[in-house]
This record gives structure tokens, sequence and C-alpha cells, in this order.
């Protein structure tokens, strides 16, 4: 059996980080084209920002893709909304559909909305030092409601790996996250669903 190092990592809620974490990547606008509803909202941002403009990064550890070991890592997205509709995740089930995965805030005012393969939609809403229980087989993706950087830590089994396509093929998630005209957050059904 060959053992591997313990880590040991810091979260650094300001940058939206875990720090000495050894991978990271961004999605940018660009990336993000067609999950919005607003679609001349979303060109009208993309032409003021830019298509490169970083929506969202992840800091992570990946130690293994084993089954039995464990990713770590955290995820920060700007605030913002294209049209009435927040900032999201592209958002995924799990290849291996049965891993299950935790999110716990460290900053900032998000929601985890989450979808079953029978329809039910959840929607939980995420603060500092709120624990986000993913279970398996339930589409998940995050969006930032407030107006600061939205900070979660999360850990899932290392070789659940991520489907993108369950959502494209749908036309999306059944909801959309949206500003309810008073600078809260309301869901309503997506249209293009
Ligand atoms: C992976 C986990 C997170 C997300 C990250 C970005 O299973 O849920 O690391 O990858 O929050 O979201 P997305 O939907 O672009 O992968
Ligand atoms: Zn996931």
């Amino acid at each position: 059996m060959t053992l591997r190092e313990p880590g040991i990592f810091t979260v650094d809620t300001v940058a939206g980080e875990l720090s000495g974490a050894g991978t990271r990547y961004r999605k940018t606008l660009g990336d993000l084209e067609g999950l919005y509803e607003d679609k001349a909202a979303f060109d009208h941002l993309r032409a003021q920002r830019g298509a490169d403009a970083v929506m969202y990064e992840v800091t992570d550890h990946k130690p293994s893709s084993d089954a039995g070991d464990m990713i770590i890592g955290v995820t920060r997205m700007i605030p913002g909304k294209v049209g009435r509709e927040y900032f999201l995740t592209r958002g995924h089930i799990h290849a291996k559909a049965d891993r299950p995965e935790m999110y716990y805030g460290e900053a900032g005012h998000g929601l985890m909305l989450l979808e079953s393969p029978e329809g039910e939609v959840r929607v939980i809403e995420m603060r500092p030092r709120t624990v986000c229980y993913v279970p398996p087989f339930w589409i998940h993706r995050s969006v930032n409601v407030g107006a600061q950087d939205l900070v979660m830590t999360f850990a899932y089994p290392a070789d659940s790996g991520q489907d993108y396509d369950i959502i494209a093929k749908a036309g999306g998630m059944r909801q959309r996250i949206v500003d309810d005209g008073a600078g809260g957050w309301t869901a309503i059904d997506n249209a293009s669903w």
C-alpha cells in the first residue's frame, strides 16, 4: 500500500482561494456563453468586460483520482447579474453520479441550486459557516446572489468527475435564479428547459 502525505492548506477568504493548493482554473465570461436567459444582456456584458473576464475560479488539491481519495478546494465567484439573472457556475452532475459533495460557506451570500433526476428542485442558501450536503445524483450549480465575492470550500470523492452535458442537453436547469425586483432573489421556471 502506498501512503500519501497529509496536507495542510489555508482558506484565504479575502483572496477566495485555497492557499497551497496545487491546481487553479478560471472560467471566463466567454466560457459561460449560452447559459443565461438574456442573450442580449450577455452580449452587452461581454462587450463591456471582454470575453476573458474571470467570472469564477477554483483552487484545489487533487491528490489522485482514486476511489476512496478526496478532492478539496475553494470556489470564488464574483457578484453580478446578466440582465436580471444572478451570476452562476456552469453546474454539473458527477460523472460517477452516485458521488456526493460537501460545500462550506466562507464569505458572501450565495445559493446552491440542486436538481434531482426526478426533476425536484432545491435551493440551499449559503452564508459563512453554512454546510451544504449535495447528495449523490443531484445536479448542482452555485449562484452568487450577494454584493460581494462568494467563497465556498468544497470536498468530494476523488473519482467523481464532472458531467456538464446533462445541463447543456436539457437547455439548462429547470429553474433560474433572478432578481426579485427588490434586490433579493427568486427562483423562476427556465423557459428554455
Ligand atoms: C466539483 C465541485 C466544484 C465545482 C466548482 C465550479 O465537483 O462541484 O469544484 O467544480 O464550484 O463549478 P462548475 O460547475 O463550473 O464545475
Ligand atoms: Zn460537484
